[in-house]
């Protein structure tokens, strides 16, 4: 047999191996959701063809041309009872693109649709697109709201480094055909993680946003904030309000950021976001949860203390460690929610649970007393509540 064709069909049984498997929740989970024994979607899933020269004439030695690096940061949305991912796909040569999977139960069975997305470029091109958010707006389009980042025009002489990230803006019925819109203006120099709200607010478009100073730090910027854009079509933020903002000695003290756009509930719009410190090993990103109310989405009603979920196991390792991130959910009709996140900046995985668990934690979780002495009042008060149950 030929170099190629036994490397074929090797290639061919570990692209199964690593694909088609079944998934199962870890038991008995925290009483809010369900780790998954395995990720949902990984570079393993990027097809053969994505990667390979499959022309044994061009590519003897069936080497990799064009390698797949990570998977991550997946926008998600039900269309028709499927479950679609729009991840981020990073090539070894550290572009991302996005690209849709498919399953049909949203914990295993993932699929890569045959090609990329084709997202077109406005006036000034994109050097590298990534973190999509899916929203079904009540005006009836599929938004997906992203990083567009780009070289930074005024970085000093020899600094390849300095960029600047802005919000791109794409709309879209079927997931298949992007309809680009111009990016997103607010008074920020910077932003990331912004978000759609799903229904007008005063018959304004309402959106997250997250100023920041510079490409890495927020600095001033805050924390998330909240702007309102009369249109889509041109979409401009005036005036940002700092709904949730970082907070001194927290899981969110150097930065934070909306997550998925938020869902609605009896007592509020439930977000999740991930919070971020700075550690002698680098920034540590965990989730965690708010909410905001019904009548004023400004307006945050409650704050449950610490994180709900932070990287574990091999989850803490990756091309960028100690990460959990997430800007993907699928809330059903019935209740249950399927959250995305990724670790590490590397691969995929998925949290089960449903609307009412996520209620009840964050609305009877105690919020964070922000001192040593307040928190050991706190877990006192727990225990001798718990005195009777022994
Ligand atoms: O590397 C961790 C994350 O860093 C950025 O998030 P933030 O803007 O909140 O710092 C993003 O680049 C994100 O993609 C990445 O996962």
């Amino acid at each position: 047999m030929s170099i190629f064709n036994e490397r074929l069909s090797l290639l061919k049984s570990e692209f199964k191996n690593n694909t088609e498997y079944k998934n199962a929740p870890v038991k008995p989970g925290n009483g809010l959701f369900y780790r998954y024994e395995k990720p949902v979607l990984t570079a393993q899933h990027a097809p053969l063809a994505w990667r390979y020269d499959l022309n044994s004439e061009t590519n003897p030695f069936l080497m990799e041309r064009l390698g797949i690096n990570a998977v991550l940061n997946p926008g998600a949305i039900e269309l028709n009872g499927k479950f679609y991912l729009v991840a981020r796909v990073e090539g070894y040569d550290r572009k991302s693109f996005f690209a849709v999977a498919e399953s049909a139960n949203g914990i295993d069975g993932f699929e890569f649709w045959e090609k990329p997305c084709v997202i077109p470029e406005t006036d000034n091109p994109d050097t590298n697109v990534y973190d999509m958010r899916l929203v079904k707006h009540e005006d009836g389009y599929i938004y997906g709201l992203f990083c567009t980042e780009r070289k930074d025009p005024n970085a000093a002489p020899g600094d390849e480094s300095a960029a600047v990230a802005q919000c791109g803006i794409v709309r879209t019925k079927d997931l298949v055909t992007w309809e680009r819109l111009p990016d997103l203006k607010t008074r920020s120099a910077q932003q990331r993680n912004v978000v759609l709200h799903p229904e007008f607010i005063d018959g304004k478009y309402a959106l997250y946003t997250r100023p920041q100073d510079s490409f890495i730090e927020a600095g001033t910027g805050g924390g998330i904030g909240m702007g309102f854009a009369k249109s889509m079509d041109n979409a401009v933020v005036e005036e940002e309000y700092v709904i949730d903002p970082k907070t001194y000695h927290t899981i969110k003290e150097s930065k934070n950021g909306q997550g998925p756009a938020p869902i609605k509930t009896d007592k509020g719009w439930l977000h999740i976001a991930h919070g971020v410190r700075n550690t002698a090993a680098g920034l540590r990103y965990v989730l965690y949860s708010f909410m905001t109310s019904l009548e004023d989405p400004k307006k945050v009603t409650h704050r449950p203390s610490g994180y709900f979920l932070a990287p574990e196991g091999n989850e803490r390792v990756g091309d960028v460690s100690n990460v959990v991130f997430s800007n993907g959910l699928i809330a059903r009709e019935n209740g249950e929610v399927f959250i995305y996140y990724a670790s590490s900046d590397t691969r995929c995985h998925v949290l089960t649970t449903t609307v009412d668990q996520l209620v009840d934690y964050v609305v009877n979780t105690p919020s964070d007393p922000l001192t040593s002495a307040e928190c050991v009042k706190q877990r006192i008060a727990l225990i001798e509540s718990n005195n009777k149950y022994k």
